[in-house]
C-alpha cells in the first residue's frame, strides 16, 4: 500500500464510559432525584434529557461533568484501549484521540491529558486533540457516538462512523452511515475498507 491511513477516535462514549461514570456520581451526590437509566437514554446531549424529566435537574447533571476529578476517573469502554494501541502500531496507520472539552475548562482539559497518560502512556500524548470543531481536522476516518457532528466546515474529509452508545441505540442512520457496534465489532474491516 501507498498512503498511510489517518484515524480520529473520539473519547467520550468511545474509549471513555461518559454515560457510567456520569450515572454513578449523579446517583451518589443525588441520591433522592429521579435519574434516567441508561436504556431509557435518548439523544446526546445527558443534559437535555435531564432537563426535560425536571427543569432543576440539567443544571445538577452539568455540576457532575464539572466537578473535579470526573473525567480522570472515568472508566474505560471495552476493548477500546486495545484496539487503539493496536491500531497505532499498524503500519501506514496513524491513530489520534480527537475530543471535545466542556467549556467550563478548570479540570477537563487536564484531566483528559492524564487520562490518555494513565491508560494509553505518555507516549500517547501526541496524538491528542481538543477541538470543539471537529470538522476543520482532516483524516480518513471518524470514529464517534455523536450523531450530528457539524462545525464551519461543511464538507469534511473524514467520514464518520457512528460508534454505538446507550443515547445513539435508536437514531436512524442515513442510507450511507456506517456503525461499529462496540470494540469488539470488526474495525479493522472500516480501516481497512478505507485504505487504497
Ligand atoms: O466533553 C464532552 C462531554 C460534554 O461534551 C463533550 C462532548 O465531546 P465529544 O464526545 O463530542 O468529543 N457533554 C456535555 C453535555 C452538556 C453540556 Br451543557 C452533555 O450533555 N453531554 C456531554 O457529553
Amino acid at each position: 500500500g501507498g498512503k498511510r491511513l489517518r484515524v480520529l477516535v473520539d473519547m467520550d462514549g468511545v474509549l471513555a464510559d461518559f454515560e457510567g461514570g456520569f450515572l454513578k456520581k449523579y446517583r451518589a451526590k443525588y441520591p433522592d432525584e429521579p435519574y434516567i437509566t441508561l436504556e431509557d437514554r435518548r439523544g446526546f446531549w445527558v443534559s437535555s434529557q435531564y432537563g426535560q424529566l425536571r427543569s432543576d435537574l440539567c443544571e445538577k447533571a452539568i455540576s457532575i461533568w464539572e466537578s473535579k476529578d470526573f473525567f480522570i476517573e472515568l472508566d474505560p469502554l471495552p476493548g477500546g484501549l486495545g484496539a487503539v494501541k493496536e491500531m497505532a502500531k499498524m503500519e501506514n496507520t496513524d491513530v489520534f484521540l480527537c475530543t471535545s472539552p466542556i467549556k467550563h475548562y478548570h479540570h477537563c482539559p487536564y484531566e483528559k491529558y492524564a487520562w490518555v497518560e494513565r491508560h494509553l502512556g505518555p507516549d500517547f500524548l501526541e496524538h491528542v486533540i481538543l477541538t470543539t470543531d471537529k470538522t476543520v481536522v482532516a483524516a480518513d476516518l471518524l470514529i464517534d457516538d455523536r450523531p450530528d457532528i457539524v462545525g464551519v466546515e461543511a464538507g469534511p474529509v473524514w467520514e464518520h462512523v457512528l460508534f454505538t452508545a446507550c443515547h445513539n441505540k435508536h437514531h436512524a442512520l442515513s442510507p450511507d452511515q456506517r456503525r461499529l457496534l462496540s470494540w469488539a465489532d470488526d474495525w479493522k474491516a472500516i480501516l481497512d475498507s478505507k485504505r487504497q
